[in-house]
């Protein structure tokens, strides 16, 4: 989870959405860094996580959709926030992209570790924990750095934003 902060930190504050960043991990004996993404890093309106799963695409020469398949077992996702539900037209959520990457049948990431879940400032309630839930997801919050990630999240928003912190 430090590491995805440090990645959120590369991010662009913006008004408009929150500084988030990501790992993909393979978890075991000595833990894998498969891949980091953070808000924005690849050009467009793109979010921590997809600039995860759009890189390891490239990586694997394959569809993003396909990147399940090139997973090792064990693979899971750190991020600073919930996984979004919701988005501004035409972008699939985070949560989409997630669930639908399959290996052999089940879903390719099986647990994805949250730093804090979004504040309701752009879309109210996020349903995305409960519907990687409802799908065999296991999500899991980490304690410690809701502060700090918060603070990196809204550093594009107003004074009073900021303060709120959902
Ligand atoms: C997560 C991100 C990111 C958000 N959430 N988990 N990772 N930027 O990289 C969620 C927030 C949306 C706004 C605007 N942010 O980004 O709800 O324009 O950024 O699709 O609702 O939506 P767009
Ligand atoms: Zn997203």
């Amino acid at each position: 989870m430090q590491l995805s902060l440090d990645e959120a930190r590369k991010s662009p504050p913006k008004p408009t959405n929150f500084c988030v960043g990501a790992c993909l991990v393979v978890l075991g004996p000595s833990s894998t860094v498969l891949e980091t993404g953070y808000t924005q890093e690849i050009e467009g309106n793109t979010h921590a996580e997809q600039c995860c799963l759009v890189k390891q695409a490239r990586r694997h020469s394959c569809a993003e959709e396909q990147v399940g398949e090139h997973l090792p077992d064990n693979a899971v996702l750190y991020t600073t926030m919930e996984p979004c539900n919701k988005r501004s037209v035409g972008n699939m959520t985070c949560v989409d992209r997630i669930l639908r990457l399959r290996k052999d049948g089940r879903q390719a990431i099986g647990k994805v570790y949250v730093g804090v879940k979004e504040p309701e400032t752009f879309v109210g309630v996020n349903e995305g924990r409960k519907r990687l839930e409802d799908a065999g997801i296991e999500v899991i919050h980490v304690p410690g750095l809701e502060d700090e990630i918060l603070q990196v999240a809204t550093a594009g928003h107003s004074k009073k934003e900021s303060e709120d912190k959902g």
